[in-house]
């Protein structure tokens, strides 16, 4: 517990070093991968997100604890992997086109990952033609598309509807998120659930997957 305090604040001072040396110290203490990811790496991402709702932090800083985050994360990644060997589903997630913010995705895409799912993030910026080539592909249970513009947020439907005429919207489950986006939204635009955070996208896709 002290690790993940220790580790928190790193991520909060957005300081790398620490981060990648205390996210090693912890796994040689013997502490679980998804233990780190969860309480330190994602609970110091929490509390930087707190602090810059509040106008404690300011977006460079916000941009630098989430850079770090993910240096922790490469650390934890081939660990967290072996995870995917219990075969728990597949999601496909990107930021939708025209969208680049992916601040949020990342934080999402990392839970999942940290929970034993197999995540193909396509990245941000993603067109609706991308994600139905991937999902061609990859065969996912799950869509994920984050959108953080209104005006950007549109592009969610017209995926899903590209879906439909591809003939592979009934093939998987479809969640949407991002701060613009609502329940409502959500529905309007015929997709199956929506997260308003990262640890309820992770259990609405836990839900969606065993049933
Ligand atoms: Co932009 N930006 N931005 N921005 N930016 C917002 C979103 C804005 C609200 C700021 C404002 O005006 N107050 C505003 C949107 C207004 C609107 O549409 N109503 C805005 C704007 C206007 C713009 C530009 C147009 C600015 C300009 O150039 N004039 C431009 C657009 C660029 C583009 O995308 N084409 C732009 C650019 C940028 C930066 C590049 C500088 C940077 C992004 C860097 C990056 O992501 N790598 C940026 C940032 C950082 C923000 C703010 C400040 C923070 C967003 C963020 O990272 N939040 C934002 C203002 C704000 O939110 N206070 C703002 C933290 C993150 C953890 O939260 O992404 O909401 P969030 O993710 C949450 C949940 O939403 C949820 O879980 C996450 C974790 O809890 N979630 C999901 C997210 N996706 C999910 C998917 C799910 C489930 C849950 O299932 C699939």
């Amino acid at each position: 517990m002290v690790t993940h305090d220790v580790l928190k604040k790193a991520i909060i001072e957005g300081n790398e070093e620490a981060v990648k040396g205390e996210v090693s110290k912890a796994l040689d203490e013997g502490v679980e991968a998804r233990s780190i990811l969860r309480e330190g790496l994602i609970g110091g991402m929490g509390i930087v997100g707190e602090r810059f709702g509040s106008g404690e932090m300011f977006l460079p800083e916000v941009l630098l604890s989430a850079d770090v985050m993910h240096k922790g994360l490469d650390i934890l990644r081939p660990l967290l992997a072996e995870a995917e060997q219990e075969g728990l589903g597949t999601i496909v997630f990107g930021t939708v086109e025209d969208d680049i913010h992916d601040i949020g995705k990342r934080i999402v895409s990392c839970l999942l990952e940290g929970n034993g799912f197999r995540v193909i993030d396509l990245g941000t910026n993603v067109k609706a033609e991308t994600f139905a080539q991937a999902i061609e592909e990859n065969k996912p249970d799950i869509l994920g598309m984050s959108a953080l513009l209104t005006t950007t947020m549109l592009k969610m439907e017209k995926t899903i509807n590209l879906l439909k005429e591809k003939g592979l919207r009934e093939k998987i489950k479809v969640i949407v998120g991002g701060a613009p986006i609502s329940e409502d939204f959500a529905e309007s635009i015929g997709a199956d659930g929506y997260a308003p955070n990262a640890s309820s996208a992770l259990e609405w896709v836990k839900r969606a997957i065993t049933g």
